[in-house]
């Protein structure tokens, strides 16, 4: 690893208007309570806290708001303003960790980073861990809900054509977009993820092949294209026994061990340079315990193990 990536700058984004529920805005705060920052600093990072963004003045645009949209100013003055802040961290060199808030705040991180690595020439790749394909449109959608559009209107998909004002957009092609773990997926939904060809890891698929195989596969790709991976970390993918503070449960979601091993080999692999925590909601939580969850995911993540020892596996070598 390079000295930069030693660093992870924190930012908080309380937004909850892209969510049917409201209460993800207390995420950031649950999620520092649960010891994020201690936890990063005790595995030797330098942990820049940026606190948390204040919500920006409402900037509806010029283009008509488009139907089956809820919020839509709200969260277009959001992502315009989280896709800027997500550029300076990642070319500050620090490793972004963007805390939701609900999903909708990925259509700026992602963007953001994306705009930087595209000047890098790097091919950024996007892993989206979530019970949700969140690949729906204005033209698709059946609750207007945006946080359920983030993953398409990252890879390009019409209908929202105007929400980053200013910021220039960097489209994600559709062949480096992940999703993984999903198991609720809408019917015209699930039409569009097939005509885009977007690789998909279902529950039946980690079911079958398990979890370790399929995430090999996926930082193999990345690697095998000079890439690197954005982790876009909605925490509902978890199964909702471990899990519960969540607006949206989906039962047989990944087990504790599955996202361990998850977080373990995407930390091996060296490639993840930035990452979103989306969707907890401490208000329907269970004394902090899915709070406390997502920070050990994060703690391995970036590092945290076992043993002190490289544990033998087939998996791709750490780098060095
Ligand atoms: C549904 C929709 C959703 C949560 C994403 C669900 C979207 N497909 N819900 N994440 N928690 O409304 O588009
Ligand atoms: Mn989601
Ligand atoms: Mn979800
Ligand atoms: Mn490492």
């Amino acid at each position: 690893h390079s000295e930069s990536a030693r660093r992870v700058a924190l930012l908080g984004v309380p937004i909850e208007i892209g969510a049917g529920l409201r209460g993800t805005l207390m995420g950031p705060a649950a999620l520092r309570t649960a010891g994020i920052g201690r936890v990063l600093d005790q595995l030797g990072f330098a942990v820049e806290d940026h606190g948390d963004m204040t919500r920006p003045a409402l900037d509806g645009g010029n283009d008509p708001v488009p139907a089956n949209a809820n919020y839509y100013s709200e969260v277009r003055s959001w992502v315009g303003a989280i896709s800027a802040r997500a550029y300076e961290l990642a070319r500050s060199g620090a490793v972004p960790l963007f805390m939701g808030g609900d999903h909708s705040l990925s259509m700026g991180s992602v963007n953001g980073v994306a705009r930087y690595w595209q000047s890098e020439g790097k091919p950024l790749f996007v892993l989206w861990l979530d019970a949700h394909a969140d690949y729906n449109t204005p033209a698709t959608t059946l609750t207007a809900n945006m946080h359920g559009m983030s993953a398409a209107f990252l890879c390009g998909e019409p209908g929202l054509d105007d929400l980053l004002g200013d910021e220039p957009r960097v489209s994600i092609p559709p062949s480096r977009l992940d999703l993984f773990g999903i198991r609720s997926i809408d019917p015209l939904e699930k039409d569009l993820v097939r005509q885009r060809a977007i690789p998909v890891v279902d529950m039946r698929a980690i079911d079958e092949f398990g979890v370790g195989v399929l995430i090999r596969r996926v930082i193999d790709r990345v690697r095998a294209a000079g890439g690197v991976l954005h982790l876009s970390f909605d925490v509902d993918v978890l199964d909702p026994s471990v899990a519960p503070g969540v607006g949206t449960t989906v039962p047989g979601g990944a087990t504790y061990r599955e996202a361990h091993l998850v977080m373990e080999l995407l930390h091996d692999s060296g490639l993840v340079r930035s990452v979103d925590i989306v969707e907890l909601n401490p208000f329907l939580d269970e004394r902090g315990r899915t709070a406390r969850v997502a920070v050990e995911l994060l703690g391995s993540l970036f590092g945290m193990q076992i043993t002190d020892r490289v544990t033998p596996s087939n998996a791709v070598l750490p780098e060095g």
